[in-house]
């Protein structure tokens, strides 16, 4: 019996023995818990121990209970070691991987803004919108009577030669001025009448540094009863002063087929003299055709290129940067 009784020590020593290098080398919470199970549990290696027990006779049990007992306090002990130690690796590594380095640098998001052509047209609008003018749009694409028998473009006019228009096999046209804007207002809306049509046009120009082929225009109209030519003056000071300070101006007699008197506006820009606008007072025929009475009502128009503007405003010397979208140049602007 007492072969017996050694030979259970000797396996409980063992147990410990085995367990504790086992524990020692758990790599992983996981494989700490099967040990757990293996040497701990219900159905584990000490409960098959103590099971054999049984066997001995009841003067010995208290004994081989008392070592069992120690036994299983040593592996607990290594159990709960081992599983603070693991722990502790798992949170450094955690923290390590989700460190956030405030210094490093951030990413680079560059940032967009409003194109110069954009930009003037903006403040134009904005200008217009202020002084009571609605803002309106039409075809690019038109037909000859909107884009010139209902201004009073003549069949001869030299603007409606086949070298100045972009003419399409339908017999339409690309509009060569945004007036057909104002045309199709007119004939929509009854006076009194304050429109400014902003957009892009066409004309076969050979393009150059400071000619293309497609550019940006705005023209504003109004019609009431009594405009003169001095509403037309007084209307354009104030729209040349809010986009380039108060600088001189000067009207100069001209001439369009859709005003009459007509007027080119030149403004003095670092002590030259610059032609910057066109205007006029709306031709009689050009009511008549929208169906006004121009014994009732007068009116007056202007329109500007926006990318001679851009040109003037931010000194640009070829009006061909502002279609190539090359970032060196539009930040500077
Ligand atoms: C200009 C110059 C002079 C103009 C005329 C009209 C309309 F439709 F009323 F006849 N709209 N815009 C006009 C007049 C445009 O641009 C240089």
């Amino acid at each position: 019996m007492s072969n017996s009784l050694s030979n259970l020590e000797a396996q409980l020593e063992a147990l410990r023995h085995d367990g504790e290098n086992a524990i020692a080398e758990a790599d992983s919470l996981e494989r700490l818990e099967e040990l757990r199970l293996s040497y701990l549990g219900k159905k584990g290696q000490l409960s098959v121990i103590l099971g054999m027990m049984g066997k001995l006779p009841p003067e010995e049990k208290p004994k081989i209970g008392a070592i069992a007992n120690t036994v299983k306090e040593a592996i607990q002990t290594s159990l709960e070691r081992q599983r603070t130690s693991l722990e502790s690796v798992k949170i450094r590594a955690q923290l390590e991987a989700e460190t956030l380095d405030v210094s490093m640098p951030g990413v680079f998001r560059p940032q967009g803004r409003v194109h110069p052509l954009n930009g003037i047209v903006d403040r134009a609008l904005d200008i217009f919108v202020g002084l009571g003018y609605t803002v309106a749009q039409g075809p690019e694409m038109e037909s000859d009577y909107y884009n010139f028998e209902a201004l009073n473009t003549p069949p001869d006019h030299p603007a409606r030669d086949m070298q100045d228009t972009f003419y399409l096999s339908d017999g339409n046209l690309l509009r060569t001025h945004t007036s057909s804007v104002q045309i199709r207002y007119m004939e929509a809306d009854e006076p009194p009448v304050r429109v400014v049509a902003p957009g892009r046009v066409y004309r076969r120009d050979t393009v150059d540094a400071t000619h293309s082929a497609v550019f940006h225009q705005i023209e504003l109209l109004a019609i009431d009863e009594g405009l003169t030519f001095t509403d037309l003056k007084g209307t354009i000071k104030v729209f040349l002063q809010e986009m380039f300070g108060d600088l001189p101006i000067r009207f100069r007699a001209s001439y369009f087929p859709f005003t009459e008197p007509s007027a080119e506006v030149d403004l003095q820009w670092n002590g030259r003299w610059l032609e910057v606008m066109g205007c006029g007072m709306v031709d009689p025929n050009v009511l008549k055709n929208v169906g006004y009475d121009p014994e009732v009502y007068t009116g007056f128009a202007a329109g500007f290129g926006v990318e001679r503007f851009a040109m003037v405003l931010h000194q640009i010397d070829d009006i061909r940067r502002l279609y190539s979208s090359d970032l060196r140049f539009l930040q500077q602007i």
